[in-house]
């Protein structure tokens, strides 16, 4: 597979050079200062391209050509918005920029409760406390409903069985500081939103504020509703892909279950098969993140990858691992419930990989990095699958 890694631009501290020197064949990244909901230039995107070649590398994925959310909730404007998504897809596809990767996530990208999880052995991880993101949703957004729905909230077969994260929530209430408050708003909305381009910015004031309007747009939106929005969508943009030769890869929700009152829709194999059934171009195929599937203890990652891959354009490898109460954390690349070997004997070998939310450790705390997103975790992810490809290619000679 080709082996790509997600870049933040010019001012990423992980430098081009420095790619170049651990392998790194493609680059994914997106034109982040472009404002959400405008054009992406024909020109900047050449110039970013050009530098990208300057250093002997190529753009082979855009990550992501975020859809606003007035194409999500159906708003009057959508029409208009969709018809900027289908210049920036013209514009790229001119530059010969052809795999195209988005989500449908309500109002929030991925999500975590903790960016420092500490491991045994001294590295720090990702991770979702079910407690403390009801904590945010009851105490912090304090979202009308939050305490009916995690009330009668499930854990899937298997994981959290008899767990009462109500009980948990206000336990957690009774010891919160604001400090501790502060940081849980910060990881939620800011540290893991921020760089994405998708809502939340760095510097927003007042984010639960802006959260609370962001949310009461979806009022009435249900799975059904947020379906059809996702069809218009692709309908629309399919003739610009055809035309173009452009392939759309849709990012699975992360984590792939239903919060904040808010539909998913790209959770579980039932989900995929409709989106792909509803709109059955080609051109409209997946981001198979094998990290995002394998929270969801209900998704048979490798049994997902055998079905799917046929229109899989991309593929992130990650993998987590679920505790017995249902919380998550990213497991090794060559552990957890993703079996990433194994996925890397499905997909086609032309197909780009990127490896996704490396741990933090020997010193990364220090160099400056986006969440999930650090250098020598990535790096050490990176050689991981590398190993794992060489070894498989060896064996089928
Ligand atoms: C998080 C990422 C996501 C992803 C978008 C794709 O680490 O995997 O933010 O890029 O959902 O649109």
């Amino acid at each position: 597979m080709e082996k790509t890694w997600r870049w933040f631009g010019r001012t990423d501290k992980i430098t081009l050079p420095m790619l170049r020197q651990i392998g790194v064949e493609g680059i994914v990244t997106a034109l982040h200062d472009v404002p959400l909901g405008e054009v992406w230039p024909r020109e900047a995107i050449r110039d970013l391209r050009e530098f990208i070649e300057s250093y002997g590398l190529r753009w082979s994925v855009v990550e992501s050509l975020p859809v606003t959310e007035t194409i999500k909730y159906g708003g009057p404007d959508r029409d208009q918005q969709i018809e900027i998504y289908k210049q920036s897809l013209r514009n790229l596809a001119a530059e010969g920029i052809r795999t195209v990767c988005y989500n449908f996530m309500p109002v929030l990208d991925w999500a975590r409760t903790d960016l420092l999880h500490p491991n045994d052995d001294g590295s720090s991880n990702l991770y979702f406390s079910y407690a403390e993101f009801a904590y945010f949703d009851i105490y912090i957004l304090k979202r009308d409903g939050a305490r009916q729905d995690w009330a009668r909230f499930r854990f899937p077969a298997g994981v959290g069985q008899g767990r009462d994260v109500l009980a948990e929530v206000d336990a957690l209430a009774r010891e919160m500081t604001p400090q501790r408050e502060h940081k849980l708003v910060e990881n939620i909305v800011i540290k893991t939103q921020g760089f994405v381009s998708g809502n939340f910015r760095e510097d927003d004031e007042a984010p639960i504020e802006k959260f609370r309007q962001f949310l009461s747009l979806y009022q009435g939106i249900d799975k059904a509703s947020l379906r059809e929005n996702m069809k218009y969508f692709l309908q629309a943009i399919m003739p610009v892909c055809d035309e173009c030769d452009i392939n759309m890869c849709v990012h699975p929700d992360d984590p792939p279950i239903e919060i904040l009152g808010l539909p998913r829709i790209v959770r579980t194999a039932d989900d995929i098969r409709w989106l792909l059934d509803a709109v059955p171009n080609p051109h409209n195929g997946l981001t198979f993140c094998a990290g995002s599937l394998s929270a969801g203890a209900y998704n048979d990652v490798v049994a997902m990858a055998r079905e799917f891959a046929p229109r899989t354009h991309f593929v992130h490898l990650r993998s987590c691992h679920i505790f017995p109460n249902g919380d998550f954390t990213e497991a090794s690349h060559l552990g957890g419930r993703a079996d990433l070997v194994e996925l890397c004997k499905i997909f086609r070998p032309t197909l780009p990989f990127r490896v996704d939310h490396g741990r933090t450790m020997l010193g990364d705390e220090t160099r400056g990095y986006n969440a999930g997103y650090s250098f020598l975790g990535r790096m050490y992810a990176m050689a991981q699958m590398q190993g794992v490809l060489a070894a498989l290619a060896h064996e089928s000679h």
